[in-house]
């Protein structure tokens, strides 16, 4: 028979989730289902990236296909699939969505349609980077809630410490998927040859240090001091680190955690409480490099320590190697005295 021999016992994402759902004693299954729906909504974003660029080779006029239909963009067709995979996993009660205003509530209690979840995710994040076939990715983080009665967006409002789970996708040369669900770090490529996502990258823990910093460095002339010398040490050495920069967060995330160094999207002058996002961006994200052995901080605590006050606000970010990240925070802290 041709063609590449087929693991007959491969550790599929759903199988690991189950496995890993058996070690909690009274584990209800609900969170094994939700997984196995974003898992769902994955794959169908990634066929969808995947497509988006041959949909425009094979005759896709404006907004139209071939066929006159509606085409979607990829970030509203990716917030969908999102939306109604989690509503119809029967596990959530609340979404916060990078492209909602408002907290989503899934549905009344009549329905029987809330669970206890609390999901929030970024469904596209570096969508501006889809034309140019650079990587992207989605994220989302998992939170329980912790009130009885009407759900209210209050319950959404939870430091990142308190996420039961995180991870992403990203949309590259493969899709892979990186999650934790508190026990550490493990990374699963899909296999397009039967549609399942492997795990390629079991216990991920990220290097103490690194030789790699990355952050816009476009924005220079409005960083602060401390940021302008922590970059000009890292260009100086005595060992110069390079500087890699995609302007997708999940593809410089990922590259942070596979390779080891710094991520950073600080505070400047335009953008004084930074850029991205604490909920959906920042919290998922420094939730798995920490469970990596990393280390997350807006400049001054952790990432996971932040409380909330609105779905949407934003955060300073310092992610990546524990080493890195003290010796920035170091520097900030010197400036701040
Ligand atoms: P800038 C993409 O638009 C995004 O939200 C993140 O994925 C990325 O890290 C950041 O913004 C890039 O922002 O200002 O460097 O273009």
């Amino acid at each position: 028979m041709s063609g590449q021999a087929i693991d007959t016992d491969c550790m599929t994402l759903t199988r690991f989730i189950l496995a890993e759902q058996r070690k909690v004693p009274g584990a209800t299954g609900d969170l094994t289902t939700l997984l196995t729906a974003i898992q769902s909504a994955v794959k169908a974003i990634s066929s969808a990236v995947r497509k988006a660029g041959i949909a425009q080779l094979y005759g896709m006029a404006g907004n139209t296909n071939v066929q006159g239909e509606d085409v979607k963009k990829l970030d509203v067709l990716s917030n969908d699939l999102f939306i109604n995979l989690l509503r119809s996993s029967y596990t959530t009660c609340l979404l916060v969505s990078e492209e909602n205003e408002n907290v989503i509530e899934v549905s009344s209690v009549e329905d029987k349609c809330q669970g206890k979840y609390i999901v929030c995710f970024d469904p596209l994040d570096g969508s501006s980077n889809i034309d140019c076939l650079v990587s992207i990715g989605s994220i989302f983080g998992i939170y329980k809630r912790t009130t009885d009665g009407a759900p209210t967006v209050g319950d959404t409002l939870q430091a990142g410490r308190r996420l039961v789970a995180a991870g992403y996708a990203l949309y590259g040369s493969a899709t892979m998927m990186v999650l934790s669900t508190g026990q550490g770090v493990n990374g699963f490529m899909l296999d397009p040859a039967i549609g399942e996502f492997v795990l390629t990258d079991p216990n991920m823990r990220i290097k103490p240090r690194g030789k790699i910093y990355s952050l816009n460095e476009g924005y220079a002339n409005k960083w602060d001091d401390a940021i302008r010398e922590y970059v000009n040490s890292k260009k100086q050495g005595p060992k110069p680190y390079g500087g890699r920069y995609i302007g997708s967060m999940v593809a410089d995330v990922h590259r942070t955690l596979k390779y080891g160094g710094i991520f950073m999207y600080p505070a400047t002058a335009d953008a004084p409480k930074g850029k991205l996002r604490l909920m959906y961006e920042c919290n998922p994200m420094a939730f798995i490099i920490e469970q990596a052995g990393g280390k997350s901080s807006n400049g001054s605590v952790s990432i996971l320590d932040i409380q909330p006050e609105a779905i949407h606000q934003r955060s300073p970010i310092f992610l990546g190697s524990s080493e890195d990240v003290e010796e920035v925070l170091a520097c900030i802290a010197k400036h701040k005295q």
